[in-house]
């Protein structure tokens, strides 16, 4: 049994950290064992140079959240976390204006930038990061390109995570642009871990900003609409907003209504040309179901917030029951 999951950041990790309880308790031989294993392709949109660090944000929130060393409450970075460094280096002056980098974390950048710098591609850093933890999965960037999100605003663009988190996304945008997109590929094992796959996860990402990204990667898409798995995709918007974050903002500047039938939509249905073959919705969105069901879409609405991982686990399988791939 071969799982995909295209993801971002605590969505994405959250989501599969309940498909993993899930297998794990549904298949006793094990994850990663024969019986099945989880490829997760992350968004690298996000991904910056920091005052000489490469930061790469979406991936680190999914090493951390498997790994189980994630800050549970704020959903990225590390737990037990301090700020020594960021405090003394404002002392002269410097530092991180905006942008918290932990203690903890900051080794993560420094060891993943030690690595950059003598030559390894993101993908392989990525895999040497990762085999500390243990994690279950095997974390794929979406490329080893440097391709990042940026937002276009009034006068011109800024960086996205410029844009979400010193200015909490309230800054107009009137869309988004992924600098270094010409001439990237995907990263090694990307095409395949959707070629290969026997199910396609969309978790509930931020279907602009993180899935988007992801499926911009020059064959990226084409992959996902070309798999012979099915593609189930669960909705990161319940009742007309984000459970958390600003996607709406992100939506809006696109021309999606924050909606679940809207963003279901966006992505399509594959046998439109789009990538999706099932949605997942919340409860309350019952009309947005019926109003997809009534259009020939497979959907299903049933609760969806990941509360814990026992409920996340339930979700993941109404996710993979969708598309008759419930192990
Ligand atoms: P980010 O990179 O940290 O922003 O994380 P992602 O892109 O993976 O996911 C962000 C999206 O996850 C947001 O749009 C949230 O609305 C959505 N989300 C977060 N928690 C939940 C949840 O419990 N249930 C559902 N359905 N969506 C969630
Ligand atoms: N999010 C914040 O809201 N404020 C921060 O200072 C911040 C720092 C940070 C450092 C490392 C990291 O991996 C993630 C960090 N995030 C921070 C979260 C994150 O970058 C964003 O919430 C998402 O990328 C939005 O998609
Ligand atoms: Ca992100």
């Amino acid at each position: 049994m071969k799982v995909t999951v295209l993801s971002g950041g605590v969505g994405g990790a959250r989501f599969t950290r309940g498909l993993l309880a899930l297998l794990r308790d549904r298949l006793p031989d094990g994850v990663g064992g024969t019986t099945a294993s989880v490829t997760v392709v992350a968004n690298t949109g996000d991904d910056m140079w920091l005052h000489g660090v490469r930061v790469c944000p979406d991936l680190d929130t999914l090493m951390y959240t498997l790994g189980g060393a994630v800050h549970e409450e704020q959903g990225w970075g590390r737990r037990d976390e301090s700020r020594r460094v960021s405090d003394d280096l404002q002392a002269y002056g410097l530092g991180w204006e905006w942008f918290t980098l932990g203690d903890l974390d900051l080794a993560t950048h420094l060891a993943r930038t030690e690595l950059l710098r003598r030559g390894l591609p993101l993908s392989e850093v990525t895999a040497r990061l990762a085999s500390r933890w243990g994690l279950g999965v095997r974390l794929l960037p979406a490329t080893d390109s440097e391709v990042e999100t940026h937002v276009l605003v009034d006068g011109g663009s800024i960086h996205f995570e410029e844009w979400w988190v010193r200015h909490r996304a309230a800054l107009p945008a009137r869309g988004f642009e992924q600098v270094g997109l010409v001439g990237s590929v995907a990263a090694p094992g990307v095409v395949e871990a959707l070629q290969d796959a026997d199910v396609v996860v969309l978790p509930p990402s931020n279907p602009v900003v993180s899935v988007g990204t992801i499926l911009a990667i020059p064959g990226v898409g084409e992959a996902l609409r070309a798999t012979t798995a099915p593609v189930v995709g669960v909705s990161p918007v319940i009742g007309g907003a984000p459970v958390r974050g600003m996607a709406d903002a992100c939506l809006t500047a696109i021309g999606v209504e924050t909606d679940a039938a809207a963003v279901a939509r966006h992505y399509g249905r594959r046998v439109d040309g789009g990538v999706l073959d099932a949605w997942l919705v919340d409860t309350a969105d019952r009309a947005a179901a019926d109003a997809l069901r009534d259009d020939g879409w497979t959907v299903r609405a049933v609760p969806t917030l990941m509360t814990d991982v026992a409920t996340t686990a339930q979700i993941a399988a109404d996710a993979l029951t969708l598309v008759d791939r419930l192990p």
